[in-house]
């Protein structure tokens, strides 16, 4: 077991202990125990094997270290068994649509009998939740309409995640004998912010069934879902589904533009190769004989003119080469044959971090820790983004407390010399849009950052008022996360984009899109606009600790999708660039 699997489990135990009642203490246990084993770069498994203590790890309490050890050593949890035959593991679902919390769950359960969101969904329309006490016809409408997005969403995996699960996998799939090359493509490839399945090709000239032989016998697999002569399938125990297709050389550059997609790219792209009289798959690119008819044709007759190299094949149909993230058909292939493909921003471009949390509200690290991180990344610049006093479960910032950490900052800005530290605070939008600091402290702030964290079902037309008015402040210099999405946990809220693009256009206030993988805010398509519009785009990681510091190139790989180019982006401009921008207003 991986350790995200292990730390899947745990979430699992805590969600279930949460509908039991059970101790807050014990399950707050559990949910720190899983943030530490996600993060955790050695494999639990290898230190439980070893006989090692894992209270040693920050969070691991007693109780939690023999948990997983027993998770480890027999598949299963006792504790989770005990609470499973109480409450069934399918309410977990129940407490993860919006309107139903663990308490809604419990009393669905027990009072309904309802188990699975397919039980609530008939229940409710049939009309029998909305009898219950503290569930109205309003609760059931809004429960009904997050049935309705979590259908949709179904089960994708985020890019984090995946590259964790599957780093195991290369390793184990680069050791068989005979291979070459070996890529991941499909929607991992062009760094999706979510995942269906993984999608490995494999070079090989000689023996594909012995290669896909050795693939699924990764020790990691939970099951064999296909084994052929060069196709193999198999599945991790989070679920995740891993393909594998061994590849003959010369058609490698083919494979691996077709399985990279996307799909919409691909038609995109055979589409203009019958008209040049040529034809694109995953074998190579062929042209056709004329007097052929194209139902006698096997998929590699004709004459090969490309397939080794990606590069060729692009070249053969007339068309430069692009980054994955582009292949998307919203307009890279007109551009690439015009050779009007953006120039992407890189990480190296990234001069500074606008936004990120210390131990003056709910960061991991000091304000020296954290600015020595940056600086040790290479930045000229930080902006310390601690919260504001709304957030009061984190210790957010009074107005007091904000100017005694300016006092802290200026002297560890004293001691650390060059990268230049930004006073600022991630400042709560209020209900009706007005900020959650005084306007004097405001004044005083190097950057003003704001966001939305309460609140969040407001109707639509409220929200976005409320988002533009808080933009009028002119002491505002950033919407930070705009649209407040929690991948596969939490949809944005309602609330009119383009209108508070627009408004960030006019008012000449930055958008953030937020790098912390859960929440890639905003996504490629708005970050596209934002771009059409204008809108200066600031990729901030919103890091809780040094660690969350590299969480960057996840939003930079976003802003790539987006088409973002380096001078989209405000942080990629120097100290003086920046602290120019934010004298705009002045000028
Ligand atoms: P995912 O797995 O849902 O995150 O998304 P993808 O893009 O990885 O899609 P997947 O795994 O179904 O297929 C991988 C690539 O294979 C896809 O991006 C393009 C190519 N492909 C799959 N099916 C078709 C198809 O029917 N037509 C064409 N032209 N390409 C396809
Ligand atoms: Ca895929
Ligand atoms: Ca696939
Ligand atoms: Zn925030």
């Amino acid at each position: 077991m991986e350790n995200l699997e292990i730390a899947a489990v745990l979430e699992d135990l805590a969600d279930l202990l949460e509908i039991q009642g059970a101790n807050p203490f014990k399950i707050r246990a559990y949910r720190n125990a899983v943030r530490t084993i996600e993060s955790v770069t050695r494999p639990v498994r290898d230190m439980v094997d070893q006989g090692e203590d894992l209270t040693a790890l920050p969070s691991v309490g007693a109780s939690v270290a023999k948990a997983v050890e027993e998770l480890l050593t027999t598949g299963r949890i006792s504790r989770m068994e005990e609470v499973t035959t109480e409450f069934p593991r399918s309410l977990i679902d129940l407490t993860r649509l919006s309107g139903v919390g663990p308490k809604k769950a419990r009393k669905l359960f027990e009072e309904l009998q309802i188990r699975t969101v397919d039980d609530l969904a008939e229940a409710l329309e049939a009309g029998t939740v909305q009898t219950l006490g503290g569930f109205g016809k309003k609760s059931a409408e809004k429960i009904t309409a997050a049935i309705e997005r979590h259908r949709n969403r179904v089960d994708r995996f985020l890019l984090d995640e995946v590259e964790k699960l599957i780093a195991g996998v290369l390793e184990h799939l680069s050791a068989a004998s005979g291979v070459g090359r070996v890529e991941v493509a499909g929607s991992f490839r062009r760094r999706k912010e979510t995942i269906g399945d993984i999608d490995i090709l494999a070079e090989s000239d000689g023996d594909g069934g012995a290669v896909v032989d050795h693939f699924v016998s990764y020790p990691g697999a939970a099951r064999v879902e296909a084994q052929g002569d060069t196709k193999g399938n198999i599945a991790l125990h989070s679920g995740l589904s891993i393909d594998l297709r061994v590849i003959p050389s010369e058609s490698f550059g083919a494979a691996l533009q077709y399985f990279t997609g996307s799909k919409e790219h691909n038609v995109a792209m055979r589409t203009r190769a019958v008209k040049q009289g040529l034809r694109v798959n995953e074998w190579g690119v062929f042209r056709v004989p004329e007097e052929v008819d194209a139902e006698d044709l096997g998929p590699t007759s004709g004459e090969r003119v490309a397939g080794a190299t990606e590069e060729g094949v692009y070249e053969a149909l007339g068309m430069a080469w692009m980054p994955p993230v582009l292949r998307e058909n919203r307009g890279e292939v007109e551009a690439s044959v015009s050779g009007t493909l953006p120039a992407l921003v890189t990480v190296n471009d990234i001069l500074g971090d606008l936004q990120m949390h210390s131990t003056w509200s709910d960061g991991k690290a000091t304000v020296e820790e954290m600015a020595r991180a940056c600086e040790a990344r290479g930045y000229q610049y930080l902006a310390l983004t601690d919260h504001s006093q709304a957030m009061a479960m984190v210790q957010g910032l009074t107005p007091e407390r904000a100017r005694a950490q300016w006092v802290e900052i200026d002297e560890v800005q004293e001691r650390i010399g060059e990268i230049r530290i930004l006073k600022s605070c991630e400042v709560d939008i209020l209900k009706d849009g007005t900020l959650d600091m005084p306007d004097e402290i405001l004044a005083g702030l190097d950057l003003v950052v704001v966001s939305v964290h309460s609140f969040m079902d407001l109707e639509k037309k409220a929200m976005t008022d409320r988002v533009i008015r808080a933009m009028e402040n002119p002491e505002v210099d950033i919407l930070c996360h705009p649209t407040g999405r929690r991948l596969g946990k939490r949809d944005a809220f309602a609330m009119d984009v383009e209108a508070v693009l627009e408004a960030a256009a006019e008012l000449s206030v930055a958008v953030e899109l937020n790098a912390n993988p859960n929440r890639l805010d905003l996504s490629d398509v708005h970050v596209y606009r934002a771009k059409e519009l204008g809108v200066k785009v600031v990729i901030s990681t919103d890091a809780h600790s040094p660690k969350g510091l590299a969480d960057m190139r996840f939003g930079v790989d976003q802003a790539r999708r987006g088409w973002l180019e380096p001078g989209d982006v405000l942080n990629t401009a120097t100290l003086s660039e920046f602290t120019s921008w934010l004298d705009r207003r002045a000028t």
